[in-house]
């Protein structure tokens, strides 16, 4: 009997942690304040990460300059929104281009 109870409470809490890492499929970064909030994410590997511009008028952008990519020349304007998804592990530094002093590290786990 006790057994019984203590297995539903193990499944539920399995269940319960499954469903949130569903619905969280989408990982968000904030831009405010010349910050990435949060600096460093953690991803699953295929997860789609969006950056969101949320200042009143500063634009920035997002560019993986450490990865060989040349500058985006699209700046993220207040409201304006980027998504890329990350296929394979590694760690991966990024900044914003008009602001060097800006940078955040994706890391993305299997
Ligand atoms: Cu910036």
């Amino acid at each position: 009997m006790k057994s019984t109870f203590l297995k539903c409470v193990l499944l539920l809490a399995l269940c319960s942690g499954a469903a949130s890492a569903g619905s969280d499929d989408e990982a968000l970064v904030i831009i405010k304040d010349f910050k990435f909030i949060p600096q460093e994410i953690t991803l699953e590997a295929g997860q789609t990460l969006r950056w969101e511009n949320r200042e009143k008028r500063q634009y920035h952008s997002v560019w993986f300059q450490a990865m060989g990519e040349a500058e985006p020349e699209d700046y993220l304007f207040p409201e304006d929104s980027y998504e890329r998804s990350f296929d394979r592990p590694g760690v991966y530094p990024y900044r914003c281009g008009p602001h060097p002093e800006m940078t955040g590290t994706v890391t993305v786990v299997e």
